[in-house]
C-alpha cells in the first residue's frame, strides 16, 4: 500500500536576523536531510513597516512564494500547515496561541515568551490543540553538544558535579549603539538574560538536569542610549542611531549560581559587554569520571578528559565531531569527515527534526513545555536579583 507523500506548507512570521536564519533552514533542510514531507515555502510575513522592503526581499532572496504584513490572515489561512514564529518576543504568545487554535503546528524562537505566565498559556494552548510544537533552541542541535549529551547519558562523566557556562557578546558595548528592541523590556522581556542566558540555561537543562534553586544578579551598565532610526536599513543585529536619547529597560549582563536536581552545582554568566567576544559560548562540565569542554567558536570539537584512563594517559582529548555514518549526529547529512559545519547548520538540524515531528504528529525536544521550564528559571533569577536572595524554581 503506498501512502501519499505530504507537503507541509509553511509560513514564517518575522523577517529580522532570525527570519534569515530560519528561511535558510527551511530551504536547506529538504536538500540535505531525509524528510518525511516536501516543503512549500508558502508565505513570509513581516510586521508593520516591513511591507515595502523586508517582505519583498524575503520573497526575492529567501525563496518564499507569498508575502503578507497581517499575521492573523496568515495564521487563519487554511492552506498553511506550519507557523514559524521569529518575530520579536512580545508577540510570540499571541501568534503561537492563535496558530495553535487554528490547528497549525508551531515552531517558536527562544525565549518562548516574555514571562512564565505567557509561557503557561502557550503550553495550555498547544496541549489543547494537540499540535506539534517546538522552541528553536538551535544550540541543542550542535553535533558536539549532542555528543556531550551522549557521553553524559552513557555515564562517561560519572556523577556530575559542575556545570559552568558563559555566553559572551559585545555588540552593545558601545554606549552609542541604539536602543533596539532587544533593549526594551516591553518587547524583549529581558536583556542578555532572556536573549542569551536562555540558551545556556536550556543547555544546562538538556545536558545535566532541572534547576532547583538559583541566586543571581543582573546589571545594566549603560542606562541611556540613542533612540533607533527605524527607517534605516539594517542587517543582523546592526542599527542606526538618532540624536534623541531613551532609557534602557533591560539588563546588560545577568549571572547566577544554582543547584540542579541531581546534585550538580551550576554557574552561568551572560553578557553583551565582553569586548572582543562576538558570540561565544563556553561550557565546562565536570563529573566524577571525567570532564567536557565546549567552545562555540570551535563548535566542531568537544574536549573530553577521561579520568578512568591510566594516569600516564590523562589529558584533554579533542574529539572532532564530524564522523558520518551515524557515528556523530547530523553531520553525515553534510560533508565527508573533517569538513566542518557552522552556525546556520544548527537551524537546519532543528527544522529537519521539526518537519519529521510534524509528519509523525509527535513533538520533539525542546517543546513549549521546555520553553516554559526555561522561562521559570529566567524568572527565578530575576526575582533573586531583585530581592538579593536565593529563589526556588
Ligand atoms: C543576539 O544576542 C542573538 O542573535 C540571539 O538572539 C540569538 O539567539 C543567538 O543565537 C545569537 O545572538
Amino acid at each position: 500500500m503506498s501512502s501519499k507523500r505530504r507537503t507541509l506548507r509553511v509560513a514564517l512570521i518575522g523577517c529580522g536576523f532570525m527570519g534569515k536564519a530560519h528561511s535558510n533552514a527551511w530551504r536547506q533542510a529538504p536538500h540535505f536531510f531525509p524528510l518525511n514531507a516536501d516543503i512549500d515555502l508558502h508565505t513570509i510575513c513581516g510586521c508593520r513597516g516591513e511591507a515595502t522592503t523586508v517582505v519583498p526581499a524575503g520573497i526575492a532572496k529567501w525563496g518564499w512564494r507569498n508575502g503578507s504584513t497581517h499575521w492573523r490572515d496568515v495564521v487563519h489561512n487554511p492552506e498553511i500547515d506550519v507557523i514559524d514564529v521569529v518575530a520579536p518576543n512580545h508577540v510570540h504568545a499571541e501568534i503561537a496561541i492563535a496558530a495553535a487554535k487554528a490547528g497549525k503546528h508551531v515552531l517558536c524562537e527562544k525565549p518562548l515568551a516574555l514571562n512564565a505566565k505567557q509561557g503557561k498559556a502557550m503550553v495550555a494552548a498547544v496541549k489543547k490543540a494537540k499540535i506539534v510544537n517546538m522552541v528553536c533552541q538551535n544550540y541543542r542541535r550542535i553535533p558536539a553538544i549532542v555528543m556531550a549529551k551522549k557521553l553524559i547519558t552513557d555515564g562517561d562523566l560519572g556523577t556530575i558535579y559542575h556545570y559552568r557556562a558563559r555566553y559572551a557578546q559585545d555588540w552593545i558595548a558601545d554606549p552609542e549603539f541604539p536602543l533596539v528592541w532587544r533593549l526594551r523590556k516591553q518587547v524583549s522581556g529581558s536583556g542578555a538574560h532572556g536573549d542569551i542566558n536562555a540558551h545556556i540555561i536550556d543547555l544546562a537543562r538538556y545536558l545535566v538536569g532541572e534547576f532547583k534553586e538559583v541566586c543571581g544578579m543582573m546589571h545594566t551598565f549603560i542606562k541611556q542610549r540613542p533612540i533607533e532610526d527605524k527607517e534605516a536599513r539594517k542587517e543582523g543585529l546592526s542599527a542606526r542611531a538618532t540624536r534623541k536619547m531613551g532609557t534602557v529597560t533591560v539588563d546588560d549582563t545577568a549571572l547566577f549560581i544554582g543547584r540542579i536536581g541531581n546534585g550538580a552545582i551550576a554557574s552561568l554568566e551572560a553578557t553583551r559587554f565582553a569586548v572582543g567576544r562576538k558570540n561565544q559560548i563556553t561550557l565546562e562540565i565536570n563529573g566524577s569520571k571525567g570532564s567536557l569542554v565546549f567552545d562555540l567558536e570551535d563548535m566542531n570539537r568537544l574536549q573530553f578528559y577521561d579520568n578512568t584512563l591510566p594516569a600516564d594517559r590523562h589529558g584533554f582529548r579533542d574529539i572532532l565531531v564530524t564522523q558520518p555514518g551515524g557515528i556523530h549526529p547530523y553531520v553525515g547529512n553534510w560533508w565527508p569527515p573533517g569538513h566542518i559545519i557552522g552556525y546556520e547548520h544548527t537551524f537546519v538540524h532543528a527544522v529537519a527534526d521539526f518537519i519529521n515531528a510534524c509528519v509523525a504528529g509527535k513533538s520533539v525536544q525542546p517543546t513549549f513545555e521546555d520553553g516554559l521550564r526555561n522561562q521559570e528559571v529566567l524568572e527565578a533569577v530575576e526575582r533573586s536579583s531583585r530581592t538579593r536572595r536565593w529563589v526556588k524554581v
